[in-house]
């Protein structure tokens, strides 16, 4: 076709397509290989650094709070995967654009590698407990991805030149093509196995062994039984006493802090009159209090499921700001997690009597790893966000006015009680039933006020009271159930409850931001 001016053309527009391709393809292979390596030197360096979970943290942290709420909303415990999914996406999107362009000017494409590699290092040392090492893993990460994306991209070149001076499939040609494709599977095999080494390496930093070693003392204080009536045998209903491994997940963490004991302190420190500070043994050391209640979301939607309850065991909060002397005038407890998490709780409430603890232990259990081993705070009647602090380091006697935390920066209200709720969990919306007795069942919580009626209207009919399930004490949720005679056709059933107070649970609807949702939970459903 050499004659042939449009022929010509297509074969000049053929040839630069390819060689697109192939840049992508080192692009990408080269940002393989930086993340493989960097999963390595992560191993050897900590897990902190691995620039995934770097910059995953900066951006949970610089993403604004609608959605932020959007996100657990929409993803719920899946919200991570999500955000790593689509981190890698964009990484992916973004080598490919870098590969194509090195391969018509190098020096653009390792400038665009230095410029991620300078974003995954700040994102790095600006993680709350990183230190400077934590830059290695990037730094290696992206040297190893420059020296990638130079052979490949010599090589393509190689292979463009050859077809370029209008041979067929010529002896050079193919030579330079095996160069690239050669070179290309090296790369590929070197950022798999890096990477897989990097795992396995990063498996020491787990705190899975050393909760598995822990004995938990007796408890000194232990709670009472859980009356036979308080957790009833209904299909479908939550159960009374929330298993671990069942109990909903709330945090910012893209990986879960491993926290070794011996590496572990607490300190209280502040407007206090002597700082302490325990360790794991001293804390293990104290009279332990058994103590069961309901732990709540702010995030939680009317109807949804991030509320859970566990029997917990735990030093005595308020005795343990005692021996510290807290002073007068201090009226914020201000928390602090090895993650970097900072929580606000008033210590008026945490003073006033109820069993507000340090925790060690879940349901008989050391706390598993993702509920804040070794040790958590949490208070009865208030929102996880300004009391149930995972991993606590640190709880610093202060002042609102002189200190905000993470949530509260963020514009969520400082004093958050958990707010009245009940849930239907049976029937489930849009089950289909057969006309007669359905069992109608959930439960319902008002932590540290407790629950005195629940009822539950048909079509919004008249409100029918449903029978309670014996109380375990105000801090736990109460199972509900009311039968109904259903005749046929389409249905909307509606619950609400009233707390220890007689106070009702308001139809208004309220949003999750800024102090929790509002509003009856109902479920559609048709009978035939
Ligand atoms: N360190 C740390 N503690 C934390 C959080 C967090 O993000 N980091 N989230 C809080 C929130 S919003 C809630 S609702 C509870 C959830 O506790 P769980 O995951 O054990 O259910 O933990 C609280 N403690
Ligand atoms: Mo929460």
């Amino acid at each position: 076709m050499p004659g042939n001016p449009a022929g010509g053309l297509l074969r000049i527009r053929g040839v630069m397509m390819k060689r697109s391709l192939a840049g992508a393809l080192a692009g990408l292979l080269a940002a393989a290989t930086a993340l493989g390596v960097a999963e390595l030197v992560a191993g050897i360096s900590g897990p902190l650094g691995s620039p995934v979970v770097a910059v995953g943290g900066a951006v949970i942290d610089l993403t604004p709070v609608p959605v932020k709420d959007f996100a657990i909303a929409r993803f719920g415990g899946n919200d991570k995967i999500a955000l790593e999914t689509g981190i890698l996406a964009l990484l992916a999107i973004f080598a490919a654009v870098i590969g194509a362009l090195a391969i018509r000017w190098l020096a653009a494409g390792l400038a665009g590698l230095a410029a991620f590699g300078a974003l995954g290092v700040s994102a790095a040392l600006t993680r709350p407990m990183a230190g400077p090492a934590d830059a290695a893993p990037t730094v290696a990460g992206v040297l190893v991805a420059a020296l990638v994306l130079t052979l490949l991209v010599r090589a393509a070149r190689a292979a463009a030149a050859a077809q370029g001076e209008h041979r067929r499939l010529t002896a050079s040609e193919g030579l330079g093509r095996r160069r690239f494709l050669a070179a290309s599977a090296v790369a590929a095999v070197a950022a798999a196995v890096s990477g897989g080494a990097g795992e396995m390496l990063l498996r020491r930093f787990s705190a899975a062994g050393a909760r598995a070693r822990i004995r938990l003392p007796a408890a000194a204080v232990r709670a009472p039984a859980v009356p036979t009536g308080a957790s009833l045998d209904v299909p479908g209903l939550s159960s009374f006493v929330t298993s671990n491994a069942s109990f909903y997940r709330v945090d910012t963490d893209l990986e879960v802090p491993q926290v070794l004991p011996e590496q572990w302190t607490l300190r209280i420190t502040g407007m206090v009159d002597r700082d302490i500070e325990l360790t794991l043994g001293d804390l293990l050391r104290l009279p332990l209090i058994e103590h069961d209640m309901t732990l709540v979301c702010v995030s939680n939607e009317v109807g949804g499921s991030y509320a859970g309850n566990a029997r917990w065991l735990g030093a005595s909060l308020p005795a343990l700001l005692r021996r510290a002397g807290n002073r007068r005038g201090a009226d914020q407890v201000l928390s602090t997690s090895v993650d970097g998490m900072t929580i606000s709780t008033p210590v008026g409430t945490i003073m006033d009597g109820r069993q507000a603890l340090i925790a060690v232990g879940m349901n008989g259990q050391p706390l598993p790893v993702e509920h804040g081993f070794p040790a958590r705070m949490l208070v009865p009647g208030l929102y996880g966000y300004v009391s149930a602090t995972k991993w606590v380091t640190r709880l610093e006697v202060t002042t609102f006015a002189r200190q905000r935390a993470y949530w509260t920066q963020r514009g969520y209200a400082a004093q958050a009680p958990i707010r009245t709720e009940s849930r239907i969990d049976v029937p489930r919306p849009l089950a289909q039933l057969k006309a007669g007795r359905v069992i109608v069942a959930g439960v319902a919580w008002a932590p540290h006020r407790g629950i005195s009626a629940v009822e539950v209207n048909v079509d919004g009919g008249p409100w029918r009271s449903a029978t309670l399930a014996a109380a375990d004490g105000i801090d736990t949720w109460r199972q509900w159930t009311w039968p109904w005679d259903a005749a046929p056709g389409l249905h909307t059933l509606q619950v609400r409850a009233a707390d220890g107070t007689g106070a009702v649970q308001t139809p208004r609807r309220a949003a999750v931001f800024p102090s929790g949702a509002t509003g009856w939970d109902s479920v559609v459903v048709t009978v035939t």
